[in-house]
């Protein structure tokens, strides 16, 4: 039995989302706004069907998804790219491969001592981003 990944999360960390923004391609500008940002991921789970929000005061970003079920994602407001994801689990991690023009690019998420993990992968580049619940 998957765990639950339902809830409020505050980000508590932000490793290399500098080096993340860059091999996505956004712009300077953009990218000084956005690492100050402190991101909240709100996470509906509905069995193997999800819901994530990137919830931020400067853009919002939200997804939803099957596990196993190839969907087309828009990286709208982002970096506006057209992927075919996938979500799988990998044990109790997720795991999405976000197949377009970038190579090597997805996303990990994990739960460890109520926390939320969240790798970002895009070529070479990993942004490590951990969450804690909303008080
Ligand atoms: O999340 O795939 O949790 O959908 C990554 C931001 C900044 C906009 C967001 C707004 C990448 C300007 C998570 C930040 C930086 C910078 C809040 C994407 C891009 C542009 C939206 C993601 C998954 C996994 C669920």
């Amino acid at each position: 039995m998957p765990v639950d990944y339902s809830g409020t999360w505050n980000m508590l960390s932000n490793d290399n989302f500098e080096g993340y923004m860059v091999a996505i391609n956004i712009d300077f500008a953009t990218r000084k706004i956005a690492g100050l940002l402190k991101t909240q991921k709100v996470i509906r789970q509905d069995g193997d069907s999800f819901t994530m929000k990137t919830l931020s005061t400067f853009r919002n970003y939200s997804s939803s998804f099957k596990i196993g079920v190839e969907f087309d994602e828009v990286t709208q407001g982002l970096d506006n790219r057209k992927c075919k994801s996938v979500v799988n689990w990998v044990g109790d991690k997720m795991v999405c491969v976000q197949k377009g023009e970038k190579g090597n690019r997805g996303w990990t998420h994990w739960i460890e001592d109520d926390q939320l993990y969240l790798d970002l992968y895009c070529e070479d580049q990993v942004c490590q981003q951990i969450y804690e619940r909303k008080p």
